[in-house]
């Protein structure tokens, strides 16, 4: 359909949790199509849809006789070729969660309906069927009218991410998006988006980005019109020029507006900044000073204090509530982190990892004096990198890509006895 081309002020960073928009790893958004359209069925009509070359590992669907392979998974988009990244949001406001994703190969930036029928048949729908080399992908409602609306990153040249935009969805529907650039022109390494966040930085209703880019560090990027047609750059802290890997938002002192917390491999550093209700961030407290981190950084209350935790890689990092307590790290004994909720319904939050080509869940067992995190398996064909219950029977789903051909996937939470953990 159509597509409105503003040209937004511009300027910096947008920070997304993790991953921002650099190179591969899973999840870059970055796009900036222009209203795409395309009616229903997934017509796609984007034409090659043979692609999967090597393997073709059966995609996911349950088959596949290992017995490992404990949850149904269910490919869906097999016609998206060299996607980059995923995320969900209830783009037609209808109740459930629909996925959008972002592929740098077919330089298309789409979602995919959930129909409600469990099946790997989901509808796709354009938003961009032009955008050049997209990479990260983030959902907010950026002009606060109460549908999400979508950010992504475009890649540069070296591959490396350089621009920003924003698609509104104009009439929450999910069929007509316009176009905004929130940043423009990074398209040197002194504008490499290293990661992106989205929320409401400064309280005012609408979608603000948090960003480590290039030269300017740590940055939030201010939606100044509420219509996510101008915005403004500010920078959090210069000591993560060049250098800043994840910046993520939340509320760590549960004083009502989201902080900032940024991590920078090169440094070893972590650390949160307060905010002070109106998007400034006067000082930075230390989260740890030589960590040895390799991902992106999660938050979740993982030991039900009522306050946000750090996650990573392999640790957790408990938030000690009050300002001038030092953090203390606790090892996650199971794989490398990618999503956390609660999978087995039991009030705590769970993770989900990735080891060896395989995912599983590790159960949150902290109440127990034996073992932290009793692993799950959940497949060995996919790399699940989100969680969110996508077929709406209360159990939390995992939503990944194929290992081998990249193709998204979700994985059926079975739903799990309360007493053995054995899937229902
Ligand atoms: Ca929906
Ligand atoms: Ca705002
Ligand atoms: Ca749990
Ligand atoms: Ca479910």
């Amino acid at each position: 359909m159509k597509a409105v081309f503003c040209l937004g002020v511009l300027f910096v960073t947008a920070a997304l949790t993790a991953s921002g928009c650099q190179q591969t790893d899973k999840n870059a958004d970055n796009n900036e199509t222009d209203g795409g359209g395309d009616s229903d069925g997934d017509s796609d009509g984007d034409g090659d849809g043979d692609g999967d070359a090597d393997g073709d590992s059966d995609s996911g669907g349950d088959s596949d006789s290992d017995d490992d392979q404990l949850w149904q998974a269910f490919p869906i988009g097999s016609t998206l070729i060299g996607i980059r990244d995923y995320a969900t949001g209830d783009f037609d406001q209808d109740g459930d969660l629909d996925i959008a994703a972002v592929a740098d190969e077919s330089d298309m930036v789409v979602w995919f309906e959930n129909d409600r029928i469990i099946d790997d048949n989901w509808p796709q729908r354009g938003i961009d069927f032009q955008f050049t080399d997209p990479k990260l992908i983030r959902i907010a409602d950026i002009d606060d009218d109460g549908d999400p609306d979508v950010v992504v990153c475009q890649g540069g040249s070296l591959n490396i991410n350089t621009k920003i935009l924003v698609y509104l969805n104009e009439d929450g529907d999910g069929k007509s998006w316009s176009r905004h650039t929130i940043v423009e022109e990074f398209n040197n390494l002194l504008y490499i988006v290293n990661s992106l966040s989205v929320g409401d930085v400064d309280g005012d209703g609408d979608g603000d980005l948090v960003a480590t880019i290039g030269a300017d560090g740590l940055v939030w990027l201010e939606n100044l019109d509420q219509i996510g047609t101008a915005w403004s750059q500010h920078v959090v802290d210069t000591a993560f020029e060049y250098v800043g890997d994840g910046a993520v938002l939340g509320d760590i002192d549960q004083d009502g507006v989201p902080d900032i917390v940024s991590y920078s491999t090169e440094l070893d550093r972590m650390s949160w900044w307060p905010n002070n209700g109106a998007g400034a961030f006067p000082v930075d407290r230390p989260i740890c000073n030589s960590c040895e981190e390799t991902s992106p950084l999660s938050l979740a209350d993982i030991d039900g204090d009522g306050y946000l935790d750090v996650v990573t890689n392999r640790n957790w990092y408990h938030n000690p509530t009050t300002v001038d307590t030092p953090w203390t790290v606790s090892p996650i004994d199971g794989a490398d982190t990618t999503a956390m909720a609660d999978l087995d319904n039991d009030e705590d939050i769970d993770l989900i990892g990735i080891e060896m080509g395989t995912s599983s869940w590790f159960e949150n067992d902290l109440n127990s004096v034996s073992s932290l995190w009793p692993e799950r398996r959940i497949t060995v064909e996919g790399r699940i990198g989100q969680a969110a219950d996508l077929d709406h029977d209360g159990w939390i789903d995992g939503l990944g890509q194929d290992r081998v051909t990249g193709q998204i996937v979700w994985f059926k939470n079975p739903g799990f006895d309360a007493t053995s953990r054995y899937p229902l």
